[in-house]
């Protein structure tokens, strides 16, 4: 079998594709990410080439030392990865300590995994320890009704999460934990990657004000799903924000304390018991 027939390529690009057709990846926006079991690569081990040369990853994942990922590609467009994956991703693997990286497979007429390496690399790390493993699906997105909620709300955990979980009532069950904002930084680097990774161990989606959405998730649907909740609560928010300053009603603490109960899910405490949000 060729390495784009496998399960993991064709899950990768149809996310790719799934968020392009959302509008979320304009231009080279948006990157992603996956988690490559070991039962899973093994059958290509004989494709793909061990003898690139080492890069600096510019940041260090020793719990992530020797394991394999496919990643988007820098400067490469989401909306080509389908008809063409083999220009516009790669799948790489880390050396034994986790401060390098080689290219293995893909970005055949060149390049360089994915700008936003050092977060998604930090991001799984933290996660997989978080999660036992669990999480192999860092996702990043540019959304734009989140983006533009960054621009009118106080750029706090608790105040993004309480008013996304008000837009919609499955939020708080999908999100439970509730979600990180991180303000804005300069993207592409260490620092952003070591604010972004910090959040990450308490939440699994992370916004960067006036840029996008992180998420982590165990597959490829569960992150698309999870991206498609926030931003499509978002969007509910600015639709009444366009029309109203004030809200009639919401949901309340007191009702999501019953929807806690009622789905046998644990809510973050933290976020609840605040006072609805003066708008
Ligand atoms: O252009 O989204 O954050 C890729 C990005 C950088
Ligand atoms: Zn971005």
């Amino acid at each position: 079998m060729k390495v784009i027939d496998s399960d993991f390529v064709k899950k990768f690009i149809k996310l790719a594709d799934d968020g392009n057709k959302m509008g979320w990846h304009e231009r080279n926006g948006g990157n992603l990410s996956y988690r490559i079991p070991e039962e899973e690569i093994a059958p290509f081990h004989s494709k793909l080439n061990y003898s690139g040369e080492w890069i600096d990853i510019g940041t260090s994942v020793p719990e992530l030392g020797g394991m394999h990922f496919i990643v988007s590609g820098s400067g490469k467009y989401m909306s080509n990865m389908l008809a063409d994956p083999e220009n516009n991703c790669a799948i790489i693997e880390l050396s034994g300590e986790g401060r390098k990286y080689r290219i293995l497979w893909g970005l055949k007429s060149g390049g360089r995994p994915t700008s936003e390496l050092p977060t998604h690399l930090m991001n799984h790390e933290v996660k997989m320890v978080a999660t036992g493993g669990e999480h192999r699906v860092i996702y990043h997105c540019h959304p734009a009704n989140l983006i533009a909620m960054t621009f009118i709300l106080p750029l706090e955990d608790k105040i993004f999460t309480h008013e996304l979980w008000e837009m919609m009532t499955e939020c708080p069950i999908i999100f439970p934990n509730g979600l990180g904002v991180v303000k804005w930084m300069v993207p592409g680097g260490r620092d952003i990657a070591v604010v972004t990774s910090e959040k990450m161990k308490k939440y699994d989606a992370v916004i960067w004000a006036h840029h996008g959405l992180f998420c982590s998730a165990p597959d490829f649907d569960l992150a698309f799903g999870l991206a498609h909740t926030i931003e499509k609560a978002a969007e509910i928010f600015i639709k009444v924000r366009s029309v109203t300053d004030t809200k009639r009603q919401t949901i309340t603490d007191p009702d999501f304390l019953k929807l806690a109960e009622a789905f046998k899910i644990k809510l973050n405490n933290d976020f609840i018991d605040l006072p609805t949000l003066d708008m």
